[in-house]
């Protein structure tokens, strides 16, 4: 199976470390959806990135979705999602605000570098940086209510979380200082520790 798409992108980088913690080999080229349009759109015509190309030539696309398909894959009892339904709805909120914070990120990172300065249109801006610091409180805030594991461990919803706060910071640093949401950059620090993160660097 091939993973396409760049690293610094958080939903191709997501999918990577998921499938290695999942114990799965994935080849993985790194095909830009700007430098390199055309190859791209001769390996999915809808040029999104992450990509997953199947064996059997089937595309995938969608982070959440080849995420899923990898789950399904994946040994009997290993899943990076937990299996009681309290701790499950948990996580799934937490990723769900992880995503916002990822799509929020790349809205504000298309909007100042790929429009023209003089079409930006600042309520959008404005609306879209809320919605980013929303979904960091939350997120600060469902730490300091139940932090999660620094045990070695790491589930679907902190790999997300650590991806998506890393990538906001290398794209967007004004938007979110490291000391306004320290339970967040303290576990993102240590995820970004564990073999898969570091074996698998945003570009
Ligand atoms: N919801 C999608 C978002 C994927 C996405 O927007 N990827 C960006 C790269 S970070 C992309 O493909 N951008 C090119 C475009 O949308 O035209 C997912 O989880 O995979």
């Amino acid at each position: 199976m091939k993973l396409i798409g760049m690293l610094d992108s958080p939903y191709v980088r997501r999918v990577a470390i998921s499938a290695k913690r999942l114990g799965i080999a994935l080849e993985h080229e790194s095909v830009s959806v700007f430098r390199h349009f055309e190859q791209f759109r001769q390996i999915n015509p809808v040029v999104k990135a992450p990509t997953l190309v199947l064996d059997d030539g089937e595309v995938l696309m969608d982070s959440t979705l080849i995420i899923d398909y990898l789950e399904a894959l994946a040994a009997p009892g290993r899943s990076l999602m937990p299996a009681g339904i309290k701790q499950r709805a948990h996580s799934l909120r937490l990723t769900g605000l992880a995503l916002a914070a990822c799509e929020k990120s790349v809205q504000l990172y298309y909007e100042r570098n790929l429009r023209p300065a003089d079409i930006q249109y600042q309520p959008w801006v404005e609306r879209v940086e809320g919605q980013l610091a929303a979904a960091y409180v939350a997120l600060e805030r469902e730490l300091d209510k139940q932090p999660l594991n620094t045990d070695g461990s790491i589930d679907q919803a902190g790999i997300t979380l650590a991806v998506a706060w890393s990538f906001t910071r290398l794209v967007v640093p004004d938007q979110v200082a490291a000391d306004q949401f320290p339970r967040i950059a303290a576990f993102t620090a240590y995820a970004e520790g564990l073999e898969a993160f570091v074996s698998t660097p945003i570009d």
